[in-house]
């Protein structure tokens, strides 16, 4: 398999995938400098023209969910996805999604200290901490305890916005934050 990647991008979050996968895996450097990441070579993998990309044979992912989501099923000896069938898949799928349709936007919106539209699709931040919260229940992890593709997703965009300083101020999220970070495959920027 290989992994497109740029140390200063979402790209650490799918390598941290792939090590809790247990999975061998070539990097190859993109150069945002040099636009790699925008020639016909490279927008054959992601016609988006952006990093996360993982080759594995004939196939291609981007989008960092998709990639969770194929390397979750993938590895299925690495229990880092509810299996297909089980009861918790449905909410599983719906956590993935939610990591970038809600809260990284919602997020987003917070960082840049902007207001959040209702009609665009997500929430205000406050509102994804409360649901996130909820999710987490009594933990450890999202789904209890067993670490999944979930909690990578979700949490590596709250460990992204510590990097600018920002904390959820929320001890249960904080003290889930702390744990993933010390996990010992867990992303490093
Ligand atoms: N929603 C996408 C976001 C991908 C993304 O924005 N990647 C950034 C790096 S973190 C990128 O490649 N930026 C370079 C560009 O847009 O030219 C994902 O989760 O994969």
């Amino acid at each position: 398999m290989k992994l497109y990647f740029n140390p200063q991008s979402r790209a650490v979050i799918a390598r941290w995938m792939l090590d809790e996968c247990g999975a061998d895996y070539e990097l190859v450097t993109i150069d945002f400098e040099k636009k790699q990441n925008k020639s016909p070579d490279f927008l054959a993998i992601n016609p988006a023209g952006k990093l996360p990309a993982l080759v594995d044979g004939t196939t291609k992912v981007f989008e960092g969910a998709a990639i969770g989501l194929y390397l979750g099923d993938k590895f299925p000896q690495a229990k880092l996805a509810p299996a297909i069938g089980s009861s918790g898949r449905g909410r599983y799928l719906s956590l993935m999604v939610y990591s970038t349709s809600q809260l990284e936007p919602a997020m987003g919106d917070a960082l840049l200290k902007i207001d959040t539209v209702p009609s665009r699709g997500w929430t205000n931040f406050e509102t994804v901490k409360d649901v996130i919260e909820r999710e987490l229940g009594q933990g450890p992890y999202l789904f209890g305890e067993q670490f999944t593709m979930a909690d990578i997703m979700n949490g590596s965009m709250f460990l992204w916005a510590r990097l600018w300083g920002t904390r959820t101020e929320r001890p249960k999220l904080e003290a889930w934050l702390d744990r993933l970070a010390a996990r010992p495959k867990a992303m490093k920027f």
